[in-house]
């Protein structure tokens, strides 16, 4: 089956009782048992529910897994993650990242003697030289937010299988029409569901997805254990979205070219990041991963003035100020103040996060307006 007809038919079944084309919503916390243990698979909805099972084997299917967990936001799933090590073991991260992810590792998992290196990632020998004993993941995100730098999965995978550490792959960004990390050799693809494959900014949700057996089960366990499942009307929602995620980032891809093209030919800005661009320094490794370049894009004015980046997004009328991206409506953000606000500046300046940096996540407008939206409002 091609990507398009997974999104749509992906680990689906009709419902088993009515036949129900889309899966109902199972707004149900148990199961009835006929005696001890007599049940038709479902017990309690921490465990299991038909509606999100529905959506895990869509998540499974469109990112080429085998397993598909949902969980009940992006974090929640890379907390998952997180508790398959022990106290003493490393992690090597990428620097440039969510800064709620930066929060999760160092003010949670720090405390429970989980090391984490943080460092650029775009050339493997340099992962390579962090690698010890102790050495258990590899955390990348790509294009990473807010940089939009392009991390070559294949070349970490390569370094993770010869060390025997895992590889976990945010493809919050890219999503799996643009690029599936497990093809090229990741163990674990993780979501911030909320953002493309939930598409319409009205869910929180993260997602995980694997091929190995042992694995799966250890993530089910932890999923189980610690509880930090989604409900039924929010597993809906999202496998509602993800039907319409190929068209969906199909225009992304286009307004965010023009919107990047726009920004880089306007004579206040100093630099445009998109990794569509053929001076992007990774744009080589992002042709070959991925099929198209996505509608995420940062850019910092000329004079790198902090009021003036606020001015600009007060300005905007169609991109909405909000923290979040990848539904359908345009979103700006601005990432020193906002979704990057929990990084020490230090840190987030050395990896381009500088006060006036701008996140654009274009939506599926007509591009015509947001450009207009954005010549207003940069004046
Ligand atoms: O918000 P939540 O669903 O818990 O997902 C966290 C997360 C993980 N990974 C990436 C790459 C993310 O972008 C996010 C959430 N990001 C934002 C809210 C934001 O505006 O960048």
């Amino acid at each position: 089956m091609k990507f398009n007809t997974k999104t749509i038919h992906g680990g689906q079944e009709h419902d088993p009782a009515y036949g129900a084309v889309m899966p109902p919503i199972y707004q149900t916390s148990t199961y009835a048992q006929t005696t001890p243990g007599g049940h038709k698979g479902f017990e309690y909805s921490r465990t299991h529910n038909p509606t999100r099972k529905a959506l895990e084997n869509a998540f499974a299917s469109i990112e080429n897994g085998t397993y598909g967990l949902a969980f009940a936001s992006g974090l929640a799933a890379i907390d998952a993650v997180i508790k398959l090590l022990k106290p003493g073991d490393e992690v090597i991260s990428t620097n440039d990242l969510y800064g709620g992810t930066y929060r999760l590792f160092t003010k949670v998992f720090e405390d429970f003697g989980v090391k984490f290196h943080f460092i650029g990632m775009e050339n493997a020998d340099k992962v390579e030289s962090y690698v010890n004993e102790n050495t258990k993941l590899i955390w990348a995100e790509t294009p990473t937010n807010p940089m939009m730098n392009i991390i070559d999965i294949k070349a970490l995978a390569s370094v993770a299988k010869k060390h025997d550490i895992l590889l976990g792959v945010d493809n919050t960004f890219a999503t799996p029409y643009l690029q599936q990390p497990l093809d090229l050799g990741a163990d674990i693809v993780m979501h911030s569901a909320t953002k493309y494959l939930g598409g319409h900014s009205d869910v929180v949700m993260g997602a995980l997805v694997v091929k190995d057996e042992a694995l799966a089960d250890r993530l089910y366990f932890i999923q189980n254990a610690s509880g930090a499942v989604c409900g039924p009307q929010d597993s809906f929602l999202v496998l509602r979205g993800i039907k319409t995620l190929h068209v969906r980032m199909q225009r992304h891809c286009e307004n965010g070219k023009k919107v990047a093209e726009y920004l880089a030919n306007h004579p206040k800005i100093e630099k445009v990041y998109w990794p569509g661009f053929e001076s992007h320094p990774n744009h080589e490794v992002a042709k070959a991963q991925m099929k198209d370049f996505g509608g995420m894009i940062s850019f910092v004015t000329k004079g790198n003035d902090y009021d003036e980046a606020i001015r600009i997004v007060e300005n905007m009328k169609i991109f909405t100020l909000a923290e979040s991206l990848g539904g359908v409506e345009s979103l700006s953000g601005h990432p020193a103040s906002m979704t990057h606000a929990s990084i020490p500046k230090e840190e987030r300046e050395k990896t381009g996060v500088v006060d006036a940096l701008i996140r654009l996540s274009v939506g599926i407008e007509d591009a015509d307006d947001l450009i207009a939206d954005l010549e207003q409002a940069i004046g």
